[in-house]
């Protein structure tokens, strides 16, 4: 990337005219700011880390990592020997392009520098949440056929490598004991050279298979290619409006789509130093990670946002938060009480993003320039064409609900489904159009409202429910912290709506409270929209991501099997 290209993108950034950075966009301009542009040759970490040092900023720090135990800085300097260093340490055991290659381990350094050395021997990598328990671990590593992993001594006991025979190399961040036929990371690492040339690729080679779960069957691995990086860059730009001296923080784990395109790609592609906090959540300890570290910018999730909310406002009025400059979501509708919360709590509107796994990185969002509706997910980024469709990718009117689809292709699209190209095909039913899954409607300025994966969607006595409508309403009641609503058969309203709710901090789960919170949906919202049933949870069951999962809660209703749970927070 030249320098001067580099301003006139940022200049492009500038999306107060919306229709007119629309018009005047095109992707093959993003990509003329890549050194590949030209020759043809790429790889994801050499234009992440490695560029950074070739051209003067290899002092910068590139990393912060910190735990409750432990604060690390890596600058990009570093974090090129040591990737280079693990490169070394795969190429030795034979790993090379095309090879799969995955992680399951915490957050940590060596997380980070795994994964840069993977790209660099040009294998795919595939991160995995430390949660996984043993199936949910030996279904990825089975299909995607993995090579190698690495992982650490407390986890290895989840890997039953017995019924994986392609897996050949195990390799230990930790203690290794002799005979262990296991590699030791800490070992190999010292003796390996940190001079390496990274496998040149090409743009359509391979980068990372993210598994996720679909309604139903096996967790699907969704395989990116080297060419989503033209994407990242853009929309940290663009999106995340990531600038020189930024410091970033996206609070997700890598084993989500979020963590890697936001995590590592994205921030780094921009030159920007990258905060990662591992550990639990707790809100004292987010928010004095963004006091220590002086964070600028914030990606995060509506669960994460919903529970600092609930800690109240004594929690975050102890922290210094004014290093904020722009703050980011993701994952699940953003309630616009939470965001009319976030610009009250902290001086800023969050800005809601929709994307998925398979998308790669963004596609609608609310871009700094741009005014929010709260609740809306935003407008098409420029080089993205949106629309609602019907069934036969017709496109509807304005405030009709229909399928969220999106004109192909985009950069950073999925290229397969891996194993199962017959999945890949079911995405692109309609001619023209990848269908998300998602429902949603589109108001008369072009801002895009979700309402529902597709099968969520509640009908009651004819009326098409959006369930998020119905949980965005309930969670502005004072007693309710998170809500999940599901349509529950009914022999006259064909569904009834009911409604499964965590309280605050508190409150009692009391029948006069059921009464009250249902009046207050039907107050604010409609009688067809209030749930006539309530049941209270301590917990609601989440997706490691922060997604209420509304088919286990369907589950628990009608006693059916629930289907795959790997994903599943506890
Ligand atoms: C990045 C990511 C994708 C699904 C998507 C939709 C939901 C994501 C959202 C949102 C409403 C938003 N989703 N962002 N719903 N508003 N801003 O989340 O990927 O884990 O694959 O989930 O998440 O239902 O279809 P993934």
């Amino acid at each position: 990337m030249q320098e001067e290209n580099m301003q006139s993108t940022v200049q492009t950034s500038n999306l107060g005219n919306y229709e007119e950075a629309r018009k005047q966009f095109s992707w093959e301009e993003v990509e003329r700011h890549f050194t590949w542009y030209a020759n043809g040759k790429v790889n994801m970490a050499h234009e992440a880390i490695d560029r950074h040092v070739d051209e003067g900023r290899g002092n910068k720090t590139a990393l912060i990592y910190s735990d409750a135990s432990r604060r690390e800085t890596f600058t990009f300097e570093e974090l090129k020997l040591l990737s280079n260093r693990f490169g070394n340490v795969l190429r030795q055991h034979g790993i090379g392009k095309g090879d799969r290659v995955f992680i399951f381990m915490p957050r940590s350094p060596e997380l980070y520098v795994a994964l840069l050395g993977i790209l660099k021997t040009g294998a795919i990598a595939g991160p995995l949440f430390e949660a996984f328990m043993e199936t949910a671990v030996k279904d990825r590593l089975e299909d995607s056929g993995a090579v190698a992993l690495i992982t650490t001594p407390q986890l290895l006991g989840r890997v039953s490598r017995e019924e994986l025979p392609e897996l050949k190399q195990i390799i230990v961040v930790g203690e290794v004991h002799s005979g262990e036929d296991l590699i030791s990371y800490d070992d190999e690492m010292r003796s390996a050279s940190d001079e390496l040339e990274p496998e040149w690729l090409d743009r359509e080679d391979g980068l990372l298979i993210h598994y996720t779960s679909g309604s139903t069957g096996k967790p699907k691995g969704v395989y990116h290619v080297q060419n989503a990086m033209i994407q990242h860059y853009y929309t940290g730009k663009m999106v995340l409006d990531l600038r020189e001296d930024d410091i970033y923080w996206c609070t997700a784990d890598p084993g989500w789509v979020t963590g890697t395109s936001y995590g590592i790609f994205a921030p780094w592609l921009n030159g920007v130093t990258n905060v990662v906090r591992g550990g639990r959540f707790s809100p004292q300890d987010w928010y004095s990670t963004i006091e220590r570290e002086n964070v600028s910018v914030w990606y995060s999730a509506p669960t994460a946002f919903r529970m600092l909310m609930g800690a109240g406002e004594q929690v975050h009025e102890q922290f210094r938060l004014d290093s904020l400059r722009h703050v980011l979501s993701v994952g699940e509708p953003l309630n616009p009480e939470v965001v009319r919360w976030g610009w009250k709590a902290y001086g800023h509107r969050i800005h809601d993003t929709w994307w998925m796994t398979e998308t790669g990185a963004q596609l609608i969002c609310n871009y700094p320039e741009m005014d929010i509706k709260p609740g809306s997910m935003g407008k098409p980024l420029p080089g993205i064409e949106a629309a609602i469709v019907d069934d036969h990718g017709q496109e509807v009117p304005p405030n009709h609900m229909g399928n969220l689809a999106i004109r192909t292709p985009w950069p950073s699209m999925m290229r397969t489904i891996w194993n199962n190209p017959s999945k890949y095909e079911e995405y692109f039913r309609l001619p023209g159009w990848y269908v998300s899954g998602d429902s949603a409607y589109m108001d008369e300025d072009g801002y895009f409202w979700f309402q529902g994966r597709i099968d969520d969607v509640i009908n009651s006595s004819g009326e098409r429910i959006g369930p998020f409508e119905v949980e965005s309403k309930l969670i502005e009641h004072p007693a309710v912290a998170e809500a999940g609503v599901i349509g529950k058969p009914d022999s006259t309203r064909g569904e009834i709506i009911k409604a499964f709710i965590a309280l605050r901090e508190g409150y009692e789960a009391t029948d006069e409270l059921k009464e009250e919170i249902y009046r207050f949906v039907k107050e604010g919202l409609s009688a067809h929209a209030a749930p006539r049933e309530i049941e209270f949870k301590d917990k609601l069951p989440k997706t490691r991501s922060g997604k209420i999962m509304r088919r286990v809660l369907k589950a628990w209703e009608l006693d059916l099997p629930a289907g795959d749970l790997s994903t599943i927070e506890d």
